[in-house]
């Protein structure tokens, strides 16, 4: 459907990339390397590879290195048997004496089972530069941090990188359905299934893999969260598409997990009740699961999504989601499996005129007292806001409150509220916001990172997930720009410390080389533009303000008579929901402090959340010195100003970039400035209508 980035498919002097012609190679292009003095600092080193041929996670990493280096040198390193000369050596820990001789305690001690170790040994001419780690996979992680480095024209002399990951699960949820269609994707169809069965292009999946290793990735979801009839097959007649796409991750070191429907007794099993406290049900879970591990003996697990927006769950039974949770636990436990737990469960059928409900506490409200409830295998996934997916939202205060519970972040990648991959807003940044966020859950310094990566308090299972942004075509992700999103995704997965400034180089570095002048202009263009899309949609914190269903495109009103909790209550004097405890919902209160304080005053609220807490007269003055009203118009004339900015900024590199995807990401800026105007002219004019005030500096609002 799209045409970026097509540099892929010509020849080169390697051959390799015949197979790359139907889809763009994303960040593991390997284009050939100006760098090819960081490889001189070793001398011969990386002529020659040593690999002790292992599993068969090792020999993708074998291929993945040989294909890199192919590609950036343009010579294939000869294999060698021989350890005496200077020579790339590729082993797993354990495998071969005389390569572990190279290693010293210290490495070994510092070394967790999916990190990894380059580490050269010897000054040259005699170098030898060690790829190892404990696992197969960390050797995969290690190779790929490996062709950052010459990607990067970093030098090698002397190396000595050990690095492990920080958070043990780092997951990537398909919302895809066997039809064929994806739940929010914008970026074609799915690549793994159509017409209810395992898609054709096996290549593309097994790049898929590749492309989720590359940046760290262990599992992944294999479809929807809303599992429908066809869906709830997988873990039934439908099981040999799953053990297929099993085949093809593991290769890659990545788990397979699906989203079940927790009535599946009864869909599937014919029983009258999926009560998760009645024994038949258990047992029929129990039969489930060694089903299950009989075909795919390493599966990951589950993900649930119940009680959720229709989806069937504990609730109709009068139990509570530890009892379901618990009961699936205790199935999948003796095959070592995980049943990982949506907090995403509020009331969707609430009535508008309802001032007491407030969605943004629900999550809490049904989670926090089943704190120390959860078994061992559970894991809580839990949205980053209290609210959906907004491009502003505070951290939602359930990842303070749980201290013996495993949690989990969910990210969504795809971008639903954000653009849907036809406007540039790169989330790294606001994922780097929410990761910092302190809880406050042992004191100062308790950041949501260390929630989820377990270090708070001591929880074994733990990690981030995030739902997909790719698709069929060609470029994967919609807008070539986009690819960042789920590259920038992985890395703080692996390691949630990176600064968005460095995800941001190392993903252009890849993808588009070394230019100067490119990569400080893709830069400045992905940094800037989570604001800039902020402020030209819905203002100060409060969200939503789309169309219905799609949600694509502005609407004020478009939830604000309807039953999804999600409004914002603008009349002719003011707007915002008050969510304080003093005189609002009370939300607030489900902050630790300081933060609950924090956010309750009025003075002391962040701004760009101000009216997610607070309802505030048109005319109240910010700290900015201007009114609300104010606010809101200016905003929405600079944030088209800004996304002209943007398509200058890419204008500027006509002739740096290759025309495909020049002419592509040119198009999609295009059509970000006309959709800008189209969200600045309805909210503009909505408010203005609203409330009679006109502009300060007397611009058109109609
Ligand atoms: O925001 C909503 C989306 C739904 C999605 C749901 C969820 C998969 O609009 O499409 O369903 O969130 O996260 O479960």
């Amino acid at each position: 459907m799209t045409n970026g980035g097509m540099g892929s498919c010509k020849r080169s002097a390697t051959g390799m990339n015949e197979i790359y012609k139907e889809y763009d190679r994303c960040w593991l292009r390997y284009d050939e390397t100006r760098h090819k003095n960081c490889l001189s600092d070793l001398g011969d080193a990386v002529k020659y590879l040593y690999f002790n041929k292992s599993g068969e996670i090792s020999r993708n990493a074998y291929t993945e290195l040989i294909e890199g280096i192919t590609r950036m040198t343009g010579s294939r390193p000869a294999d060698t048997s021989s350890l005496e000369g200077p020579c790339l050596v590729l082993s797993v820990f354990g495998m071969d004496p005389k390569v572990d001789s190279m290693l010293i305690e210290e490495d070994m001690q510092s070394m967790q089972v999916e990190g990894f170790l380059i580490k050269q040994v010897n000054k040259p001419p005699t170098a030898r530069l060690l790829i190892t780690s404990k696992s197969e996979r960390g050797l995969l992680y290690g190779v790929f941090k490996f062709l950052l480095l010459l990607t990067q024209g970093k030098s090698l002399e002397n190396i000595y990188l050990l690095e492990n990951p920080k958070n043990k699960l780092r997951m990537i949820n398909q919302w895809d359905n066997l039809d064929g269609s994806i739940e929010r994707g914008y970026a074609g169809r799915s690549i793994l299934y159509s017409d209810n069965v395992l898609a054709k292009d096996r290549e593309r999946i097994t790049f898929y893999a590749r492309l989720l290793a590359s940046i760290g990735i262990n599992g992944i979801v294999l479809n929807n969260v809303n599992v429908h009839r066809e869906e709830t097959r997988l873990i039934d007649d439908r099981i040999d598409i799953v053990r297929q796409l099993a085949d093809i991750f593991r290769g890659y070191g990545i788990r397979i997990y699906l989203s079940i429907n927790f009535a599946s007794p009864i869909d599937l099993g014919g029983l009258s009740t999926a009560d998760p406290l009645d024994m038949d049900v258990a047992d029929w879970w129990k039969k489930r699961a060694d089903y299950i591990y009989s075909h795919i003996p390493d599966f990951g697990g589950f993900l649930v999504k119940a009680d959720s927006e229709h989806r069937p769950g504990p609730y109709t039974y009068g139990r509570n989601h530890a009892d379901g949770a618990n009961m699936l636990a205790a199935a999948l436990k003796p095959h070592g499996g995980l049943v990982i737990w949506r907090c995403f469960v509020y009331n969707c059928q609430q009535d508008w005129r309802d001032k007491v409900t407030d969605r943004a506490k629900a999550a809490y409200d049904n989670y926090k007292y089943l704190d120390g409830s959860f078994d061992a295998n559970v894991i809580l996934q839990v949205k980053n806001g209290p609210m959906d997916f907004q491009v502003r939202e505070p951290v939602s205060p359930l990842f303070g409150a749980m201290e013996q519970t495993n949690m989990m972040l969910e990210l969504q990648i795809t971008q639903e509220y954000t653009g849907q991959q036809r406007h540039l807003c790169y989330l790294v940044t606001q994922w780097k916001e929410i990761l910092e966020f302190d809880t406050y859950a042992t004191g100062e310094g308790t950041p949501v990172k260390s929630i989820v990566d377990g270090s708070a308090f001591g929880r074994e299972h733990c990690g981030m997930a995030g739902v997909s942004n790719i698709g069929s075509d060609h470029n994967w992700t919609g807008h070539y720009l986009a690819q960042a999103n789920l590259y920038g995704y992985g890395r703080l997965a692996w390691d949630p410390d990176l600064s968005a400034e460095e995800i941001t180089l190392d993903w252009i570095h890849c993808s588009f080389g070394n230019d100067p002048v490119v990569v400080d202009v893709v830069s400045e263009m992905l940094l800037s533009s989570w604001p800039i899309y902020e402020s030209y949609t819905a203002p100060l914190g409060i969200g939503w303000m789309v169309n219905p269903n799609h949600h694509y495109g502005p609407n004020v009103d478009g939830y604000e008579y309807s039953r999804w909790g999600t409004y914002h209550k603008a009349d002719f004097q003011a707007i915002g929901v008050d969510r304080t405890k003093v005189g609002g919902t009370g939300f607030t209160a489900q902050y630790r402090e300081p933060n609950f304080l924090r956010f309750e005053s009025l003075e002391t609220c962040p701004e760009e959340l101000v009216l997610f807490f607070h309802r505030l007269p048109y005319t109240y003055r910010l700290k900015s010195g201007k009114t609300v009203i104010q606010h809101i118009y200016d905003t929405h004339f600079l944030g088209v100003e800004q996304a002209k900015q943007l398509r200058s900024k890419w204008e500027s590199l006509k002739g740096r970039v290759d025309t495909e995807r020049f002419g592509h990401v040119l198009s999609r800026l295009n059509e970000q400035v006309e959709h800008a105007k189209e969200w600045r002219d309805v909210i503009n004019s909505y408010f203005y209508r609203k409330t009679g005030i006109p502009d300060e500096k007397g611009r058109t609002i109609y």
